[in-house]
């Protein structure tokens, strides 16, 4: 049965995210060492099955039809097409491959060609994620079914502000897909974006959203908006880089045994910043040169930045030891 009893009330969440920094970090550190090995960070690889005519109006997305973005629609991409970008992810080091579409929700005749690329990928080895919009009953089984390992679907802000990024769609219609998901035995990959100029108590209250899920999703992408062309938030004002570390070591204390994935924006972050990610707890990211549609660190970049910070991707095989030990 559920715990119906919420694990962290807003007024903790947000003492930690006050505490003074080097306080901060080293609980953050200290619980990161207690669950994973603090030199190894999980890659995953990120691949757009359909791009853009996005019928969602996200104010911070390239992808939005309503945007008015220059960014031309795509159909849904041929599965071979997906298997040979999977099979050079993994040739490259990636242990998860994530398909992402630009999709309110997937139509049912899309349903078959997502199921042979979910199944396709894992029989390369690879940890599989999809992230499609909103899924109903039958779709997940059917996701389910074929194998996924993950949903990302992201609650992105606070409930309270919410509605000034997104007014296509509810918070609580994302709770409800992402309940389904969970209940059908697929992982949730869930987190948000920060610097859409939201308040410190809007970052605190997406954390105590997701940290108080039952359980609290396996993995938790935390995004620097990385602000595009056209959309409303294009102007939107940068974050301060030490209240991203803050968010991210807190993330790390309220859910000690999630991925806490440093996500997009990563192409305009300083090494020294990623450094302080990783000691703040952030144990993921995505490699390849680009996102969905915008642009990520080269892998060479990344290979001297780990080689500086001694860190190592974690393998496959690390990956379903972890599983295994759950
Ligand atoms: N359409 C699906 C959905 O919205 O769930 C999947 C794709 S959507 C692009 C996945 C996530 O990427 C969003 O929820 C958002 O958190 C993140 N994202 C999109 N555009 C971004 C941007 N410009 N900067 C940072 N993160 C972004
Ligand atoms: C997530 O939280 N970040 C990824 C993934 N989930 C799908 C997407 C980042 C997108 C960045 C903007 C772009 O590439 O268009
Ligand atoms: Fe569509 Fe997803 Fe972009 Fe929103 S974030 S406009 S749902 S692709």
């Amino acid at each position: 049965m559920k715990n119906t009893t919420p694990l962290w009330s807003r007024e903790d969440a947000q003492a930690l995210y006050d505490l003074p920094l080097m306080d901060l970090l080293f609980r953050a550190q200290s619980v990161h060492r207690e669950n994973f090995d603090p030199n190894k960070v999980q890659t995953s690889k990120l691949l757009s099955i359909k791009t853009g005519g996005c019928a969602e109006d996200c104010a911070y997305c390239s992808q939005s039809a309503r945007n008015g973005s220059k960014l031309s629609a795509s159909k849904l991409i041929e599965v071979q097409r997906v298997l040979t970008e999977a099979r050079k992810a993994r040739d490259g080091g990636a242990t998860r491959f994530c398909m992402g579409a630009a999709w309110r929700e997937p139509k049912d005749r899309d349903m078959d060609a997502l199921v042979a690329m979910v199944e396709g990928v894992r029989e390369l080895g690879m940890e599989t994620c999809m992230t499609l919009g909103m899924l109903d009953d039958n779709q997940v089984v059917r996701l389910r079914d074929a194998g996924l390992d993950y949903y990302n679907h992201n609650i992105d802000t606070s409930e309270r502000y919410y509605s000034e990024v997104i007014t296509t769609r509810t918070f609580a219609d994302r709770i409800d897909t992402m309940n389904r998901v969970q209940e059908a035995g697929i992982k949730v990959c869930s987190g948000g974006i920060l610097g859409m100029g939201e308040e410190v108590q809007d970052r605190v209250d997406m954390l105590v959203t997701l940290a108080n899920m039952n359980p609290a999703p396996d993995s938790v992408p935390i995004n620097m908006l990385m602000p595009q062309e056209d959309t409303p938030l294009a102007d939107a004002k940068p974050i301060d880089p030490i209240d991203f570390v803050r968010v991210i070591a807190v993330a790390r204390i309220m859910m000690p045994t999630s991925y806490v994935r440093l996500s997009a924006g990563r192409s305009d972050m300083s090494d020294e910043l990623q450094a302080m990610c990783f000691f703040a707890g952030a144990n993921s990211m995505f490699v390849g040169e680009t996102l969905l549609t915008a642009e990520n660190p080269e892998e060479d970049t990344d290979a001297i930045l780990f080689a500086k910070l001694g860190l190592q991707a974690e393998t496959a095989s690390e990956q379903s030891c972890l599983d295994a030990a759950e």
